[in-house]
Formats: structure tokens, sequence, C-alpha cells
């Protein structure tokens, strides 16, 4: 029995992809544009009503939505990895607190953003919620920099890398994009760069970004 990743490249379904590649997961991809046309449309939300990716169908043939969660449910499956802090282990609290804000503080963003009309019917408006939503993100993005300053590293946790670098890094690809990443959240990119040194993420990333932002 394996799992079934419903994504699209270089949308939230990284992490995930991420996370089966270097848990070593036996997996099937099924391409699904959540933005895309009718019947892109459809394959997504006959999993997640919500109409988003990622979204997981596990061994058991459940469905399993939220990339947080889906995360954190795959690495404490496979606590030998330790690709996520353990309940009683002291990196637990800080993992769960910045993958439930970049998931509510950040990721959330990219809703209003995406389609602003699904919050207002003016247009007028909804370019005013969009231009708010990004630089809502960047405010978000400052405060995780902020807090991650003066940290051991080499990964954001610590000694080891975690689906916490691997989410942010994912993210780091979007709006407001590499380059503004690169100069206003120092404290994140050093562990983003560790990361992609491993090369699992190496070919996970190559198969999502295009050579330009990945130079
Ligand atoms: N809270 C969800 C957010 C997922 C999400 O927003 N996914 C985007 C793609 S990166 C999407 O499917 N957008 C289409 C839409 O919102 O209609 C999660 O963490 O998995």
């Amino acid at each position: 029995m394996s799992y079934t990743l419903y994504g699209q490249s270089g949308f939230g379904s990284v992490c995930v992809e991420a996370a089966l590649e270097l848990l070593g997961l036996d997996y099937e991809f099924v391409e699904a544009d959540p933005l895309g046309d009718e019947a892109n449309r459809r394959r997504v939300t006959a999993i997640n009503p919500v109409g988003q990716v990622p979204a997981l169908i596990l061994p058991d043939g459940s469905p399993m939505t939220e990339s947080a969660a889906i995360l954190t449910y795959l690495g404490d499956l496979h606590p030998g990895a330790g690709l996520v802090p353990a309940p009683d282990a002291p990196e637990r609290a800080q993992y769960l607190r910045w993958m439930s804000f970049l998931s509510a503080s950040i990721y959330s963003t990219f809703t209003l953003s995406d389609d602003p009309s699904r919050y207002h019917p003016d247009p007028e408006v909804q370019e005013a919620l969009r231009h708010s939503a990004n630089e809502r993100r960047k405010a978000m993005w400052t405060i995780m920099n902020e807090a991650f300053e003066g940290c051991a590293g080499p990964c954001l946790l610590g000694a080891n890398m975690s689906f916490l670098d691997v989410y942010v890094a994912m993210m780091s690809f979007w709006s407001p994009r590499r380059d503004w990443f690169e100069a206003n959240c120092p404290h994140l990119a050093g562990a983003v760069h560790a990361l992609e040194r491993n090369p699992v993420i190496k070919r996970v990333w190559a198969r999502n970004y295009d050579a330009e932002a990945l130079a």
C-alpha cells in the first residue's frame, strides 16, 4: 500500500513530495492544478472540498489535507528519520510553533492574494486586498526572521534538519520570491541553503523549480 499525492509543480505539494522522498516512502503523484481548468479543479475537490493542494491519500484510503499537519504526521510515523522532533524533544515546541505560524500567518495570505474575488466583488477593493496580503506576508516573514536571529544553526532547530527547514524553503520560492527572502530573511536563509545541499532535496527541487529560480 502506498500514498497518493495530489499536487502541482511548485505548489504546496512540494513539501509533501520532499517529505515522502526524504522518508523513502512509496507514492504516486497525481497532477492536479487547483487554479487550472475545470477537470483539474474537479480532481482536487474530489479529495479536498476546499479545492486546495496538497491533498494526500493515505495507505488506508483516507484523505489528508493541510500541509503542516501532513508533514508532522509523516514525521511522527517515522521517528527514526529524525525529521520531526519527538513529542518530548526540547525542539518540539518551537517546531510546532513555527510550522503553525507558517501555515496560519504566511501560507494563508495566498488564499487572499491568489484570488481576492473570494473576499470582495469590487475589483478595486480586490487590488487593495491583494496588496495588503502581500505586505502582510512580508511583515510575517520579518517577524519569523527576527525570532531566529542568533540561532546556532546550521538548521532552524539546531544541528539536525527537520521538516521546518523544508517548509520554509518551499515558501521562500513564493511571492515576494527568493531574492526578497535572501535579502530580508538572513536568519532563515542559511538553513535553507544548508537544506538545499541535501541530494534528495536537490532532486525534488529540480522537478519543481526552474533553473532560474535555483540559480
Ligand atoms: N492550508 C492549506 C493551504 C493550501 C493552499 O493554499 N494551496 C494552494 C496551492 S499552493 C491552493 O491549492 N490554492 C488554490 C485555492 O486556494 O483555490 C495547506 O497548508 O495545505
